[in-house]
């Protein structure tokens, strides 16, 4: 079955392209799906277009919508076990992980199924008896959802619930390295009902697709999930034509860590947050900032059971970790290891591919830990996206916090200590967009997510999720019209 669907109809690429879809656990084929090119994207994007501007479904009554919505998510728990097992394949991650992410998907679907019911609207006083004034809301239009290949799932469902809750039409474009569960996800949006036009879908580089789908007049609304260079790109063609953009662009988050926290459990929160589906989450705690008084500690704590994380296959039980996306993803990590060193860190564990016969077709990489870095380095600056933790030390409140918000990023931070004011204060200082208090890495569809400085624009989950999509229109009308008496000539 072919997997480009356009206008209501599955069908393949029209110049026939293809690609090879890799397990990244073993370097095997996949499947070969379909890849768009420029025609397809045009395609994609009028049929989204004309079932925008006639109506059918921004038209459809919201409790309609709404039920839809509802429906698509028990359509993902039917199928959680199948969808779960494609998404560890592309992506490595293991099924316990995957599995969770089909669990967060459905509980995002479900939430905007409530969300979108809540009235916006509202009348204003003008202060005039012959006036009605209304503030209403109303869908943007075409959207353009643009998602990567670390959540493919995850990402893409946070921008398509509120999408199309709103009454918005939507040309889907995951990461070509990852397309497999957003396929399955049309498939059983298609099986919901969703009219012919509202979903489209698009799989393939986004050399080919992206400039259409981003700059095309007929598209309205552009959100992307992704790296900063590629987000840059996007906002800049999309300003030709002043189109409403939501980018995340990923982050450098930190983890402050003060002396007066129980070890054990400071070393378990670092760990999770930097390695968890091997540092390739935008929101991975990479760069540690620690009391100097346990830093030692700390630092050698995390380093041991670091290098015990189990990597292997997503599938097998027991497994920790699976390896990274793809054989470029690993090469850009390890450059950045090497230029770490070259700046001066000292390696503490990891910092080479690991041993064992059942990781060597794959593409796996050690967990790392990095001490004796500060501020200056690229390794801390960068966004690495691999299981990376650098290590910086800090001795006072102050500096940990101007440790923290040195960074041209700003989407997640977490402080760690005992004193519950202080970790109140440092969460009120730190400028991202999420910030965990003796946690790191929770997440629900009612709170917002997102990024300040160069972690984007715009909000995804949360009320804030759903306004990204909606427009607002004020409405005046005049009960008893009569000449204005402006012009008297
Ligand atoms: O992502 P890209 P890449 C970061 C991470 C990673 C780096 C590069 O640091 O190493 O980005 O990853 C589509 N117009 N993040 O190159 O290119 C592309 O097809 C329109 C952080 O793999 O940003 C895919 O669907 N679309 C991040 C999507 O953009 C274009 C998650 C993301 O790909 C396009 C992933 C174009 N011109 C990587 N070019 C996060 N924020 O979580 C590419 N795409």
């Amino acid at each position: 079955m072919p997997e480009l669907f356009i206008d209501g109809t599955w069908r393949a690429a029209l110049a026939g392209g293809t690609r090879d879809v890799v397990n990244p656990y073993d370097g095997r084929v996949l499947r070969t799906v379909d890849e768009a090119a420029e025609a397809d994207a045009e395609a994609a994007v009028l049929a989204a277009r004309r079932c925008f501007d006639a109506g059918t479904w921004p038209a459809t009554p919201v409790a309609e919508r709404a039920a839809l919505l509802a429906r698509t998510a028990d359509l993902l728990q039917r199928d959680r076990e199948e969808i779960a097992r494609t998404e560890t394949q592309d992506t490595g991650k293991t099924l316990p992980e995957s599995r969770v992410d089909v669990d967060d998907v459905t509980a995002v679907f479900r939430y905007y199924a409530e969300q979108v019911l809540v009235d916006l609207d509202r009348t204003v006083d003008v202060g005039r008896d012959d006036v009605v004034s209304k503030v209403v809301h109303q869908p943007v239009g075409v959207c353009s959802l643009i998602a990567p290949w670390n959540y493919p799932l995850l990402q893409m469902c946070w921008k398509v619930a509120p999408a199309l809750a709103a009454g918005n039409t939507v040309v889907l474009k995951p990461s070509e390295v990852t397309p497999l569960s957003t396929v399955h996800l049309v498939r059983l949006l298609a099986e919901a009902g969703y009219p012919a036009g509202s979903v489209n879908l698009l799989l393939g580089g986004g050399g080919a697709v992206g400039p259409v789908l981003t700059g095309h007049p007929a598209v309205d609304l552009v959100s992307f999930t992704g790296g900063l260079d590629t987000g840059r790109a996007i906002i800049r063609t999309a300003a030709e034509t002043v189109k409403r953009t939501t980018v995340e662009l990923g982050g450098k988050n930190p983890q402050v860590v003060f002396a007066d926290v129980d070890l054990d459990t400071a070393v378990d929160v670092v760990l999770t947050g930097v390695f968890l589906h091997a540092g390739q989450v935008c929101s991975a705690g990479t760069r540690l900032i620690v009391e100097d008084s346990i830093a030692d500690a700390l630092v050698a704590g995390v380093a041991e059971r670091a290098g015990r994380i189990r990597l292997g296959n997503g599938f097998d039980e027991g497994v920790e970790s699976g390896p990274l996306v793809s054989a470029e993803h690993r090469d850009k990590v390890e450059a950045y290891v090497a230029l770490g060193l070259s700046e001066g860190a000292r390696l503490v564990t990891g910092g080479k591919r690991p041993d064992g016969d059942d990781l060597q077709r794959g593409f796996f990489y050690s967990p790392t830990v990095l001490d004796s870095c500060d501020r200056s380095m690229r390794i801390v600056q960068e966004e690495t996206f691999g299981p990376i933790l650098t290590v910086e030390r800090f001795t006072t409140e102050a500096e940990a916090v101007e440790l923290a918000n040195d960074t041209a990023y700003g989407l997640a931070g977490g402080v760690q200590t005992a004193d519950v004011e202080r970790g109140e204060r440092v969460a009120a200082a730190m400028r991202h967009g999420t910030v965990w208090i003796n946690d790191f890495g929770p997440y629900v569809p009612q709170a917002e997510w997102g990024g300040m400085g160069m972690s984007g624009n715009g909000r995804e989950l949360g009320p804030a999720g759903l306004h990204e999509y909606l427009e607002t229109k004020h409405v005046w009308r005049s009960t008893r019209p009569g000449p204005v008496g402006q012009f008297t000539g």
